[in-house]
């Protein structure tokens, strides 16, 4: 495997206009055959011999115009048929046989389950036949599907379904047909006994589209609210965006078995069933916004990505980043925007901030990759996301959808790149985006700082921004970055309008005139830039932009800066072996104040009284020691939990369900506060809690409610704890994804013998190594989910994913790769766990790896 570079990008040299598949399904292996309408491309110069990508598969013929090919026409590689000198005008015929049944990479055709399903993005095509797997390559495809009639009854493709009938001898057949020209990455093919929930949507002009959501049969009843958010999503691109669907159905497909969350095939979604089921006793209110929010991604797909889709996959931004951006504004429409805007925020801190500061560092449009799979990033799809954003905001919103039009208009059909999407936005908005650029060329998370002088009624704010080296960009220049302000006198009343100053030099400073006293600052509101911002504001000025803010997101901003102002001294202590420090009166004077005079939305209340994770507490130190990360937490949140005991017990109270589930902003907020006052008295493990935990647990009517019951007990030694574990895996154990929650449950629990335990619930028969699901529930709920086990000192936590690691990269190097990344980072842990964690990569480097898990050992160890 080569690295592949943006800058070596060269047009196809074939195009291939019509694509004629037939998949002959049967036990012993799946017949493909492919007839390929192909020319010349007029713009390709150079060299003109045609490049078939293909790998894992058994190449039975290849034709041109009808004549079979001698092997000695061609040449067969481990990943390419190569034809060197074609004619430029031909009909190409390859006839292969592939093994969807022992296909465990879950990449091209394989089985999940019953079913038979395919995945191509990015480059799975290639593993279904030979063929150009590039999305430059757009083409009108006929699909024929044949398989036996009782163990598939159900068949699909892309498009409309234009024939179908007996084939003799206990077989069917169907034949469909897709009218949009696509690349290969977006076409599907479904075989499976499915069942199946039908409903319809009329759009805007008064076409009538059938929806149709198949899924295993016997889980028909967890499919209402992803049928119901697709109907959503189609009226909100309506209303939003003035589009409308483009075909007669569409078709979802949920199976068991997939490494993404979903798939956007044009006019067939194939989605992880952990992306589509949510019925109140099986799913928490997280799993019901995780299914809308997936669905209407997917959905929004349609236009942004198969309408308009990327040249090539450096480009993958280009319908992430901005579908993503769909995908968060549809969520904030949904009611809670402040709340919504938060954990789009956290995103961003705690996963992305990461990523862009450690060897895996990558500008939003990568230069160059190994495994293109490795790409599929949080740089790529939130921080694209928030590149986004900011041009919406310096445009305005109406500018902004306007230009998107323009953007969709103007490209429609064709395979572009980010270059052609600003241009885009420039011409329609009439933005200067020249500096702009650097946001998706420079990797990294610029650093603000901001300090101020208050001089005889007059304020000045000086601004710097630096970017830190990352891989192979050592050098950066200034972003043009919003920032935000607002400004709050000592009563919390505004002084002056919002605004939004532009920082696009190394350092600037600005005036404002006419105050009577000097000002509290609310800086970067709303999180207008993916920076970090260093402005040191004292703990009497955070509590008052905490009580009085206007934008939620800042006020939750200011709790979280005055939690981490404690608990990043408190770290610093036990790290250097000193005494804890204390935390400030202010800080419990805050809280006090916020339980007394509450917000409306109480989300927004249960997030101002959750302190800043671990990974942002981590943040903040250059390589961080875990265990006083922890220690500092804990010790606040038993500090907080004691103080206000009488208090979280009143809350919980005053938020107890009182009547059936419903999924809800005021019910879902409702059940965060309750859960959030649970977890604070279990953590001192207050009086009666345990066998309070316990009954919300046995008397909840749904998950989310037992799920804050279970996390409650989670810690806590006991009967009960017990009583309701057990209770959990026996009633659940038909329901692999609630299943999954248990396994996560279990690995994520402190004890001393964690490690032994994830090692016995790898043996366990409810584990399954093949499901990824089971495997980001497993070991992810280890390494992510429980710190203190995962970096114990003794290195035995590292050496356990590392074992997995290497056992799953001979059957699904696309997870493997993902789990090594969780130890390529390092550096930014202090020893001994960062050498421990080395030690491990270290092992995997010398181990015989595939090229997904290969590229990111590497980098680890650069
Ligand atoms: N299925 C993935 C997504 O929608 C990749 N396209 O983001
Ligand atoms: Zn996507």
């Amino acid at each position: 495997t080569q690295r592949k570079y943006r800058a070596d990008y060269q047009p196809p040299a074939y195009l291939i206009d019509d694509v004629a598949l037939d998949f002959d399904i049967r036990d012993t292996g799946t017949r493909v055959r492919g007839q390929y309408q192909v020319r010349r491309n007029p713009d390709a110069a150079g060299a003109a011999a045609l490049q078939l990508d293909g790998r894992d598969m058994q190449l039975h013929s290849v034709a041109i115009d009808g004549r079979a090919l001698g092997a000695d026409e061609y040449e067969l590689g481990e990943h390419a048929l190569v034809i060197a000198a074609p004619p430029s005008q031909f009909s190409l015929t390859i006839e292969n046989e592939i093994d969807p049944e022992h296909n465990l990479a879950l990449e091209g055709l394989y089985r999940s389950g019953d079913i038979l399903c395919t995945q191509c993005e990015a480059t799975g095509f290639s593993r279904i036949t030979y063929f150009p797997d590039r999305p430059d390559v757009m083409s009108r495809y006929t699909t024929r599907i044949e398989a036996d009639a009782d163990q598939y009854p159900v068949l699909l493709a892309n498009g409309n379904c234009v024939e179908s009938g007996d084939a003799g001898a206990g077989r069917h057949y169907a034949v469909f047909e897709d009218p949009f020209a696509k690349p290969c990455y977006l076409f599907a093919l479904v075989a499976g006994d499915l069942g199946m929930i039908r409903d319809s949507y009329t759009t805007a002009s008064g076409r009538e589209v059938d929806l149709r959501l198949y899924t295993e049969h016997g889980n028909e009843d967890q499919c209402d609210h992803a049928m119901a958010s697709l109907k959503q999503a189609m009226a909100w691109d309506e209303d939003t965006y003035g589009l409308e669907y483009d075909l007669d159905s569409y078709v979802t497909v949920a199976v068991g078995s997939f490494n993404m969350g979903a798939m956007e095939n044009k006019g067939l979604n194939v989605f992880n069933t952990a992306c589509i089921f949510a019925r109140a006793d099986t799913a928490t209110d997280g799993d019901f916004a995780l299914v809308r929010d997936v669905v209407a991604h997917e959905y929004f797909h349609n236009y942004t990505g198969n309408r308009v889709t990327c040249r090539d996959w450096f480009q993958l931004s280009l319908k992430e980043g901005l579908t993503v951006y769909r995908e968060h504004q549809f969520a904030i429409d949904q009611g809670s925007p402040g709340v919504t805007r938060i954990g789009q925020v956290r995103t961003i801190r705690e996963v992305q901030f990461p990523e862009d500061g450690g060897p895996r560092a990558h500008p939003v449009r990568p230069e160059s990759y190994v495994e293109m799979n490795n790409f599929y990033t949080i740089t790529v799809y939130e921080k694209g996301a928030e590149v986004i954003r900011m041009i919406a905001q310096m445009a305005g919103r109406d500018a902004f959808l306007r230009a998107v039009r323009h953007y969709l208009d103007k490209h429609d059909g064709q395979a572009v790149t980010i270059e052609d999407f600003v241009v885009a936005m420039e011409e329609s908005t009439g933005l200067d985006l020249d500096q702009f650029r650097r946001w998706y060329a420079q990797a990294g998370t610029p650093r603000l700082t901001l300090t101020t002088e208050f001089d005889q009624n007059q304020l000045r704010v000086r601004l710097t921004q630096s970017t830190p080296a990352t891989p192979d960009q050592s050098e950066k220049q200034p972003f043009d970055i919003p920032v935000a302000l607002a400004m709050f006198d000592a009563q919390g009343l505004p002084v002056g309008e919002p605004q939004v100053l532009r920082l696009n030099q190394a350092e600037q400073q600005w005036q404002f005139d006419g105050f009577d006293a000097q000002p509290t600052i609310s800086a970067l509101r709303g999180f207008t830039a993916p920076v970090k911002l260093d402005y040191p504001q004292s703990d009497a000025e955070l509590a008052r932009l905490m009580a009085f803010d206007s934008d939620p997101v800042s006020r939750w901003d200011a709790a979280q800066a005055l939690y981490l102002n404690t608990l990043v001294a408190d770290a610093r202590a036990r790290g250097a072996d000193q005494p804890p420090a204390a935390a400030p009166q202010a800080l419990f004077d805050a809280i006090e104040s916020l339980l007394a005079t509450p917000p409306d939305d109480r989300a927004l209340l249960a997030e101002m009284l959750t302190l800043p994770s671990e990974t942002r507490i981590g943040e903040q130190f250059d390589a961080t020691d875990v265990f006083a990360v922890n220690g500092a937490r804990r010790a606040l949140k038993q500090e907080i939990a004691r103080r206000f005991t009488g208090l979280f017990e009143t809350l919980r109270d005053a938020h107890a369900a009182s009547g059936p589930y419903v999924f809800d902003v005021a019910e879902s907020g409702r059940r965060r506060v309750f859960a959030l006052a649970l977890d604070y008295l279990a953590a001192i493990d207050a009086p009666g809690i345990r066998d309070h935990a316990l009954a919300v647990y046995n008397d909840a009517d749904n998950m989310t409610d037992r799920m804050a019951a279970l996390g409650a007990l989670r810690d806590l030694t006991g009967d009960a704890r017990t009583r309701a574990m057990t209770d959990f895996a026996e009633r659940w154990a038909d329901y692999p994804l609630v299943m999954d929650k248990w396994l996560r449950l279990q690995a994520s629990t402190r004890r001393d013998d964690a490690i032994a335990q994830v090692r016995a619930l790898l043996e366990d028969a409810r584990f399954d190594f093949t499901n990824p699901n089971r495997v980001r529930a497993l070991l992810g709920g280890f390494a992510r989910g429980n710190g203190e086990a995962f970096h114990h000192a003794d290195g035995q936590g590292y050496q356990l994913l590392a074992d997995e690691i290497l056992r799953l990269d001979r059957l699904n190097p696309q997870l493997a790769a993902a789990l090594a990344g969780l130890l390529a980072p390092w550096r930014r842990y202090a020893s001994p766990q960062g050498t421990a964690m080395r030690e491990q990569l270290t092992r995997l480097a010398a181990s015989d790896l595939s090229a997904n898990t290969g590229e990111i050992v590497a980098a680890g160890l650069a």
